[in-house]
Order: structure tokens, then C-alpha cells, then sequence
């Protein structure tokens, strides 16, 4: 289970935290404060570690290393007494083969007196295993045997001859030349009883070295162990029928009664796990772990809140640690504990969700860009993630943040998050949408001027933008118009006519929520026709007016006579034109030209003629009783005129008119003597007259007599006849006369018979 080494590349944040692992890895665990028998030894191994060590050529100096008194280790001879099948000393109590051996020497004792012999053949291993856990030994026992084997005396490393030594206590350690009898071999094993004090004799193995990496070629060699004697009655004496394996001090080993109580070595290959989280919220997360291997007392969860070290037991392997602050850097150890002690920390460090910001809104939208701001959430936030709709992801340290290079009348959804770490913890997003500004409509024009429509035409901005808002205004700010539209040319109608007419276009976003900048532009509609166009005209002038629809017009009126251009006007404002200075009796044509702004309405035209000068100076040149002539002058323009000519004589009550062209006189007959003519001429033209000349005259009289007999009866004789004053009878009828007849014809009343008295 301790093998198990995960090296997920699940949180790439605490990878540093991360030690090596290694599975090869194994610790040793010396007990030196109680002594046990062999299986209480193990038994306590198996329970609190993994199990009684197993010696290798690779751990013997480290297990060796200070230790101070012979003790246990993982090798007894018969592990089971069913297993009769297996031999002894075969294996190690984790089942490990027995590859590696370093026997005292004179060990193990065999009981048999059959010559068995113990051999085996064993090569030193090659592969290197980093001892990292112990610094290398500087035991002075080890580092005798190590100069031993370093020694270049021949007979030392002549293994061979020693073991086929009929003594086994007989060593030639002793230098070159020297019989492999002599007593030297005691010298040497008195030295090991001195610095040990058990007095271990007997044949031993040497046949492996701590330290690989020195070894002399003769460590490659494979050696035999030592043969034994069976006849040597110390055999017999240090048999022990139930044996088990202690290492002494210096690291050699002596069988020893399995039930004597000796401190003991246990081993455990380093633990190593990997705690995980799950189920990150902003206040809580769940801590998974790894078994510890074997009988786990419990399991100790480790978390700094708020600067205090927490502590948190169970057996369960999750924890929900809640409470925690949120967006913050949690470290968590969770220790395995084994029989009070504390395996190796499984690791793993995480952080809290970050809330998420509040209060998104949007700021400030332009064209293309967009400023977000946002409130801080509660607990820590390392920075703000902004994720634009369309995959571009942001960075914010601040709560607020310009978002440029949009499309302008786009929809955007922005996403802001907020991030610890190195952003791969995120909080939930928070949401706002908004539509960029659109952008300004180009190419604004104005075509088909008619007197209520114009055709306005633009080209789409830049971005995105389905809709457009078009409003035309006249000149005194009156809307006239206003649609939103789809497409990019509208025609604008009703309008006034002859109006100036200011027109916008706005682009709009689907939802109208946001409008682009206006483009304006100003045109005309067509002016309507002038109406009611009157010439009033005297001799010498005319004055036309009219009548026009319109506030922005302005006109250009020409005055033509006889087709001929007489003068024109321009930039006239009023609707009336006096032109003066005119020739009389001439036919003025007016045209009037209809501006409104640059754009030209209908011509009207109208004509009429000045007044006719009359004819002056009439005058009678010779009459007699019967006919006058007049005479006249024409009136001094020099205008083509024609003359028309009246005489009348009003006591008769007739009269007789004519026509007579171009001629300045004109005779009229059989007119009736003695009587007063009215005469008039008048000057004619298109139609017209002018006022007369007048000028009266009377036919000579041929005199003719009338006798008037009158009785005057008065009772008072004299009032007829009275000579010398005027009788009131004459005077009253002269009166009567002159009442009747007037100077309108010739008379002459007078008195010439004399009175008779009645
Ligand atoms: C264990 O045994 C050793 C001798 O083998 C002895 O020196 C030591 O004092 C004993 N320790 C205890 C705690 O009894
Ligand atoms: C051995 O003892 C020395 C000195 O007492 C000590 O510094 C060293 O750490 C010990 N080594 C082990 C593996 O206990
Ligand atoms: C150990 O094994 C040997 C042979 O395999 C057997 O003869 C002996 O009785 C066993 N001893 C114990 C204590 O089981
Ligand atoms: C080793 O022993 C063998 C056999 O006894 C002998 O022939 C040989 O000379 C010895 N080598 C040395 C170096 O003593
Ligand atoms: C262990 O987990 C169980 C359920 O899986 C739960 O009921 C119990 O409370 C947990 N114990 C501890 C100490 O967390
Ligand atoms: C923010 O994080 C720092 C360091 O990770 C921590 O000291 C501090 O308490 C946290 N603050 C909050 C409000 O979580
Ligand atoms: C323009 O906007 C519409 C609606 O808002 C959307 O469906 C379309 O994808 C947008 N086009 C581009 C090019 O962004
Ligand atoms: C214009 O003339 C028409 C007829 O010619 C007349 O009915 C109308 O009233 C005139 N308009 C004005 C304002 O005088
Ligand atoms: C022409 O002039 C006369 C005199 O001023 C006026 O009475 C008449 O209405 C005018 N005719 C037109 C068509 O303007
Ligand atoms: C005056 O001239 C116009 C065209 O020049 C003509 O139509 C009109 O009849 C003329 N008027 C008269 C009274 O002759
Ligand atoms: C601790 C000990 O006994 N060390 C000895 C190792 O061997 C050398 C020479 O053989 C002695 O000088 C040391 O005292
Ligand atoms: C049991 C005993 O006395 N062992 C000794 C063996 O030698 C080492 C090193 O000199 C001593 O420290 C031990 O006490």
C-alpha cells in the first residue's frame, strides 16, 4: 500500500510541494527502550510498522549504525512448524529470499553431526539504492571489516584454503607467510569480544559490503561460507533449536533463543500519499487522503485558518473542512497515525472558491468598447477574469475594467469571474449584456426632391447594426418624421413643401436600448406652384403678386415684352415685384421662378397690359350746320394705338361712335344744326381703352322763326304790358327755356308784338 505513489498531475499549484517519493524508500525503527521475545517483536512490527527488518547488503550499515545492543531482526530459522516443507533460514518474516547473509562467524550452529554443509553462493547486488533517510556511517566497527576487505594481504582474501580449514575457528587473517594455525585467529577474535563483549566465535561470512561503490574486485567474487565440523562439541553447545537472528552491534549476526528478550529493529517503507480536494466552495472543500498502510489508529487533518493550526480526527479518509474564508491559499496535512506516531504527511494545499463580484454593471459604452465595474466580493480575490461572449478572456486586478476592440451595435455578454492563484481557481460568473454603441451611418444623401417627398439614402456603419432611426425636421424644430427603419434608403413623406428640411439618421440596436451618433443632412422639398399671379398695371408700371406655399423660398422673376427678356430679378424673398418705368400700352409677360434652396419649382407665367395714354388736344378744325371735324394728338409714348371716336349730342339723346385706326381726325356727318356735340376720342389697345380727350362744339344754327302768341289776363292791367322792367311773365318763361333746352341747341326767345288791351 506504502507503494502507492501518486503523481497525478492534478494540482499543478502544489507540484513544488511535492517531494519525490520513492517507493524504494524504507525507514528503520529501532527499539531500544523495550525487549521483547522474537514474535512479541514481530508481532509489535506487524501492528505498529510494516514488519521485523529484512537485511540487506544495502541496509546493514544503516541499521547497524549507533546501535548499542544485540537485537532482533526479521530471520528466524523455521517460521512455522506446519511448513515442513520449507528449509531453514530460507526467507525473511516479510518473505523476502534470503540472498544476503552475514553470520558471526561460528554461526549458525548446526545440531546434526551429519556433515552438512551450509553454502551459499551470493553476489554482493549492483543496483544502487539511495539511503537517504541515514548519513553515511562513520561506525568504526564497519570500518574495520572495511579495511579488512581492502587489505592486499593475499592469504586474507584466500578464501578457499580457509574454508576447507579443518578448524573453523582457524583463520588466516593473520599476515602472508604465517601458518594458518598460528594463534592469531584469537588475537583477532579477543579484538571483537573486547569491543562487543558476547565473545561471538566461530566461522562468519564475509561476503558483502555496505558500500557498493568500493568494493575490491574480490567482493565480486562468490565465496562459500565455512564448512562446518560436525564433531565440534562448541557446536553442539551453542545449538539452539528454536533460533532466531540477532544483529550485534557491528552488524554481524548470532542465532539467539527466540524467546529471550531483546531490543528489536522494525521497518516500514516510507508512507507516501497524496491528499486531495474536492467540492471547493467558497466556504468549504473536502479532503480526500489515502489509506495509511496497515492498522490506522486514526487520521490527523492539519489546516491553518486564520494564522491558528487546526486539528481535526477521524477515521473516515474525507474531511469537510467548512468555515474557510473564501479565494484564500489553504495548506492541509493529513497524518496518518499508527500507533501514536505520525506516518509521512500526505499533502495538499488548495484554495477556496473566490465569491463572485456583485453589482456588474455597465459603465460607459462606446463604439467599441465597453467599461465594466464591479463591487469586490467578500474574502479574497487574487485578480478578475473578464470573459468576452466569443472566447477573448481578460485580466482585471482592479473592479473595473474597459473592454476594447468590440464591433460596434454588437451584443455582447461579458462574464466576470473572479480568480485566485494563478486563475485556475474561478469563482461562479456574474453576467451583464449590453450592445456596443452602433456605429455612424456614412454616405448620407438626399435625391428625388419632390414638393412632399425625399428619397434619403445611407450607407450601414461599421459593425453590426440592423435599424435606423430617421427623423426630418423642418426649419422651426417641427418633427415632421419619424420611423425607424431596416433598410438603408427611405422615402420621407408627407413634408411640407418648399421647406428646408433637416433629416437624421441613427443607427439603433435591436432593442432601441442604445442609439449611434446622428448624422444630419439638410435639403429642400420642391416649391409648389405660385398661385393667383395678378399683374395690376398703370401706364408706366406693373406690379405682380402671387401667392406661394413655402417657408424657405425664394423666386426669380422676369419681365418680358413681346417675348423679349426686359429684366430679371433675383434672389426675390416677398411673392410681389413692382417694376416701374414700364412702356404704356405694351403687353408685360411675368414669369416667376420658384426656388427652394437649390431646387427649381414650375414656372408661372401671366400677362397683362400697362394702361393706354389718351389721345390730348382735341379740337374742333371746321364745322357748319350740318357736320364737325375734330382733330386730336396722340399720346406722346408713341405706342401703337388705335383711336376710337364718340359724338354725342345730349338733347337729342344720339350719338354715333366709330373706330378710326391710326388717323388723328374725324368728320362727322349729317349731324343735326344748331345743336351742342360731346365729342371724345380714346386711344385702344389689346382690348383696352384709355380715357377720352373731350372737347364740345355746335353745329351752326339755321334760324328759324317761331311766333309765340301768349294772353296775359292779370287783374292788374300793367303787370302784362310793362315796357321797361322785365314783366315777370317773359322772365318766367325764358326760364322755361332755359330749363328746357339748355346751350344744348341754338335759340333766342324775344318780345315783339306790342300789348293789346284786352
Ligand atoms: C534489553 O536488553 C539489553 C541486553 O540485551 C539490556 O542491556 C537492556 O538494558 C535491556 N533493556 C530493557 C529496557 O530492559
Ligand atoms: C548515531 O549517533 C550519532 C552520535 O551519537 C548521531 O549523530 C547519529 O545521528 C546517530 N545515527 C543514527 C542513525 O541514529
Ligand atoms: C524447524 O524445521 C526443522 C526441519 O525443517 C524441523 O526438524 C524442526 O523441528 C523445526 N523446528 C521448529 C521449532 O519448528
Ligand atoms: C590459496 O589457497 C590455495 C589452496 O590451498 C593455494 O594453492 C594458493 O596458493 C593460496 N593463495 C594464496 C595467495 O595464498
Ligand atoms: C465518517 O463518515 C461517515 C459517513 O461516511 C460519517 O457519518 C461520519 O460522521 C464520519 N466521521 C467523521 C469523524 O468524520
Ligand atoms: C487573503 O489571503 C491572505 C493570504 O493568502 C490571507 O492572509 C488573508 O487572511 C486572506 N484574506 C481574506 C479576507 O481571506
Ligand atoms: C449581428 O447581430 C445579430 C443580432 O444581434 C447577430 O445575430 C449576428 O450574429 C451579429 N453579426 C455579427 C457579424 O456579429
Ligand atoms: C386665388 O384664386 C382663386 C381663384 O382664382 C380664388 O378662389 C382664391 O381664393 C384665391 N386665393 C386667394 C388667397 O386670394
Ligand atoms: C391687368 O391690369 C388691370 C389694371 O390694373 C387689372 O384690372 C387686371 O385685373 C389685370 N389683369 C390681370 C390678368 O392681371
Ligand atoms: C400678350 O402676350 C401674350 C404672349 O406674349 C399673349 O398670350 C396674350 O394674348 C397677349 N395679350 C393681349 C391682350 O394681346
Ligand atoms: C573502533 C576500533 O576499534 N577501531 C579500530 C579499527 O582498526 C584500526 C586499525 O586496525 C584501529 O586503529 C582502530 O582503533
Ligand atoms: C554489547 C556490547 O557491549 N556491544 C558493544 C560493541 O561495540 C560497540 C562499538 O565499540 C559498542 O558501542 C557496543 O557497546
Amino acid at each position: 500500500m506504502g507503494k502507492l505513489c501518486l503523481k497525478e498531475k492534478m494540482f499543478l499549484l502544489i507540484s513544488s510541494l511535492v517531494l519525490m517519493c520513492s517507493a524504494a524508500e524504507r525507514e528503520y525503527f529501532r527499539h531500544d527502550w523495550r525487549n521483547l521475545t522474537w514474535a512479541e517483536a514481530r508481532n509489535h512490527c506487524q501492528v505498529c510498522f510494516k514488519e521485523l527488518v529484512t537485511v540487506t547488503p544495502e541496509n546493514i550499515k544503516t541499521i547497524s549504525q549507533n546501535l548499542t545492543s544485540d537485537s532482533w531482526v526479521g530471520l528466524r530459522k523455521n517460521f512455522s512448524s506446519t511448513d515442513n516443507s520449507s528449509m531453514s533460514w530460507s526467507r525473511w518474516a516479510d518473505g523476502e529470499p534470503l540472498i544476503f547473509q552475514n553470520w558471526y562467524p561460528g554461526w549458525p550452529v548446526f545440531k546434526s553431526s551429519s556433515a552438512k554443509t551450509f553454502c551459499s553462493c551470493n553476489c554482493p547486488e549492483t543496483t544502487t539504492t539511495s539511503f537517504t533517510s541515514f548519513t553515511e556511517s562513520t561506525n568504526p566497527d564497519v570500518m574495520n571489516f572495511t579495511s579488512f576487505t581492502e587489505s592486499t594481504n593475499p592469504d586474507v582474501m584466500n578464501f578457499t584454503s580457509f574454508t576447507e580449514s579443518t578448524n573453523p575457528h582457524v583463520t588466516s587473517f593473520s599476515g602472508p607467510g604465517e601458518d594458518a594455525t598460528a594463534t592469531d585467529t584469537s588475537s583477532f577474535t579477543a579484538d571483537v569480544t573486547d569491543q562487543n563483549g558476547t565473545g561471538y566465535t566461530g566461522p562468519w561470512e564475509f561476503n558483502q559490503n555496505p558500500r557498493p561503490t568500493t568494493a575490491a574486485p574480490a567482493m565480486a567474487e562468490c565465496v562459500r561460507s565455512p564448512m562446518l565440523s560436525p564433531d565440534d562439541p562448541e557446536t553442539t553447545t551453542n545449538y539452539i533449536e528454536d533460533s532466531c537472528v540477532a544483529m550485534l552491534s557491528f552488524g554481524a549476526w548470532v542465532e539467539k533463543n527466540c524467546a529471550e528478550l531483546l531490543p528489536f529493529i522494525c521497518y516500514e517503507d516510507r508512507f507516501c500519499g497524496q491528499a486531495s480536494v474536492t467540492n471547493t466552495t467558497p466556504e468549504s472543500a473536502t479532503i480526500t487522503w489515502l489509506p495509511g498502510p496497515g492498522d490506522i489508529d486514526l487520521y490527523r487533518v492539519e489546516v491553518t485558518v486564520d494564522g491558528e493550526l487546526k486539528q481535526f480526527k477521524t477515521n473516515n479518509l474525507t474531511y469537510d473542512l467548512v468555515n474557510l474564508a473564501a479565494g484564500t491559499h489553504y495548506s492541509v496535512q493529513v497524518f496518518a497515525v499508527k500507533c501514536s506516531r505520525d506516518l509521512n504527511p500526505q499533502d495538499t494545499a488548495f484554495y477556496t472558491t473566490p465569491n463572485k463580484v456583485e453589482n456588474l454593471i455597465v459603465t460607459d459604452v462606446t463604439e467599441t468598447s465597453v467599461s465594466l465595474s464591479w463591487n469586490e466580493p467578500a474574502g479574497n480575490v487574487t485578480f478578475y477574469l473578464i470573459e468576452v461572449q466569443g472566447g477573448e478572456q481578460i485580466q482585471s486586478s482592479t473592479t473595473g475594467k474597459e473592454i476594447g476592440s468590440l464591433t460596434p451595435g454588437n451584443l455582447y455578454t461579458f462574464t466576470v469571474l473572479s480568480a485566485v492563484g494563478d486563475g485556475s481557481i474561478l469563482s461562479e460568473g456574474t453576467d451583464v449584456t449590453t450592445y456596443t454603441k452602433p456605429g455612424k451611418v456614412s454616405d448620407l444623401k438626399v435625391s428625388d426632391n419632390t414638393m412632399d417627398s425625399l428619397l434619403l439614402q445611407w450607407q450601414r456603419p461599421e459593425g453590426n447594426t440592423t435599424r435606423f432611426r430617421v427623423i426630418a425636421m423642418t426649419d422651426s424644430n417641427r418633427v415632421v418624421f419619424n420611423q425607424s427603419v431596416d433598410q438603408t434608403a427611405v422615402k420621407v413623406t408627407p413634408l411640407p413643401m418648399g421647406t428646408k428640411i433637416t433629416l437624421s439618421v441613427t443607427a439603433l440596436t435591436p432593442s432601441n436600448t442604445l442609439e449611434g451618433d446622428k448624422v444630419t443632412v439638410a435639403d429642400y422639398t420642391a416649391p409648389g406652384p405660385i398661385s393667383n399671379l395678378t399683374l395690376e398695371t398703370t401706364f408706366d408700371s406693373l406690379t405682380a403678386t402671387w401667392m406661394s406655399a413655402g417657408t424657405a423660398l425664394s423666386f426669380i422673376v422676369e419681365l418680358r415684352l413681346d417675348g423679349e427678356l426686359v429684366r430679371t430679378i433675383r434672389n426675390l424673398n416677398e411673392p410681389r415685384k413692382r417694376f416701374d418705368g414700364l412702356k404704356a400700352a405694351a403687353n408685360y409677360t411675368v414669369i416667376v421662378f420658384t426656388f427652394s434652396g437649390h431646387v427649381k419649382g414650375a414656372p408661372v407665367g401671366r400677362s397683362n397690359v400697362t394702361r393706354l395714354l389718351p389721345p390730348t388736344d382735341a379740337k374742333r378744325i371746321s364745322s357748319d350746320k350740318r357736320q364737325i371735324t375734330f382733330q386730336w394728338t396722340a399720346p406722346k409714348d408713341g405706342a401703337k394705338v388705335s383711336y376710337s371716336v364718340r359724338i354725342h349730342a345730349s338733347f337729342w339723346g344720339h350719338g354715333y361712335s366709330a373706330v378710326v385706326g391710326s388717323q388723328t381726325s374725324h368728320t362727322f356727318d349729317d349731324l343735326t344744326s344748331g345743336t351742342k356735340y360731346t365729342f371724345e376720342v380714346r386711344s385702344e389697345a389689346y382690348g383696352q381703352s384709355s380715357a377720352p380727350a373731350v372737347v364740345s362744339h355746335c353745329t351752326d344754327p339755321e334760324e328759324r322763326e317761331v311766333s309765340l302768341s301768349m294772353l296775359c289776363s292779370s287783374a292788374e292791367s300793367l303787370l302784362c304790358d310793362k315796357k321797361d322792367t322785365r314783366s315777370a311773365v317773359f322772365t318766367q318763361l325764358e326760364e322755361h327755356f332755359k330749363e328746357l333746352l339748355g346751350d344744348n341747341i341754338f335759340w333766342k326767345l324775344e318780345k315783339v308784338a306790342g300789348t293789346q288791351e284786352a
